[in-house]
């Protein structure tokens, strides 16, 4: 998997979240990794604009020479700066959508990780299902993987984190939230029973 170099950090967090699973691909984080004489298809998600994959340049301007098929897999409306290849569009508020029609229809089985994630995927780009994007397509995605095991509170946990829909921490406060929360100390100042009878007493006078 070629990732653009932008969202670096979260993936790797993600990456490392994943890792007891088989299913997870390699991430490459630069074209120069690998051997492209060995790449057959690449498939673009979630991106069809050929500015926004320079990162895999290399191969779409080569991908003739080189035989390589190209497969699109995106929710963005077409433009003029389209990559060239088979398009595979959808009209609706996430890419991860699409991807989960594709699960559907190749009778694809997903764990309850992965299902969480690529829930991750549709929660985020549809601002939690409020964006005027959102279709119905987004919401009966979301219904099939919660019905393979998506967990909505890894998702709030994580989104809260990382995005722009909960609270946008940058890495530096990120990195300050870790360690405060890694960190942090449980101290019973009073139990629940002194409370109750420290309430009554306040009550009293
Ligand atoms: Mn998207």
């Amino acid at each position: 998997m070629l990732w653009p170099g932008s969202t670096k950090e979260p993936l790797q967090t993600l990456v490392q979240r994943c890792s007891d699973e088989q299913t997870v691909p390699d991430i490459i984080f630069s074209i120069e990794e690998i051997d492209t004489s060995q790449i057959k298809t690449l498939v673009l998600v979630d991106v069809r604009a050929r500015a926004r994959v320079k990162h895999a340049e290399k191969l779409i301007s080569e991908a003739d020479s080189l035989g390589i098929k190209i497969l699109i897999y995106d929710h963005h409306p077409p433009s003029n700066d389209d990559v060239p290849g088979e398009m595979h569009y959808v009209e609706c508020g996430a890419a991860s959508s699409i991807m989960v029609t594709q699960l559907q229809e190749t009778k694809t089985e997903i764990s309850p990780q992965q299902a969480t994630w690529i829930g991750m995927g549709i929660y985020e780009d549809t601002g939690c299902f409020v964006y005027d994007s959102t279709q119905v397509l987004d919401f009966e995605a979301a219904v099939w993987l919660k019905k393979k095991g998506m967990e909505s509170k890894t998702i709030y946990d994580y989104l809260h984190k990382h995005s722009a829909t909960g609270i946008a921490l940058t890495q530096d406060q990120l990195a300050v939230y870790e360690e405060l929360t890694e960190t942090a100390k449980t101290y019973v100042i009073m139990d629940k029973k002194k409370l109750q009878l420290l309430r009554q007493l306040l009550r009293k006078n």
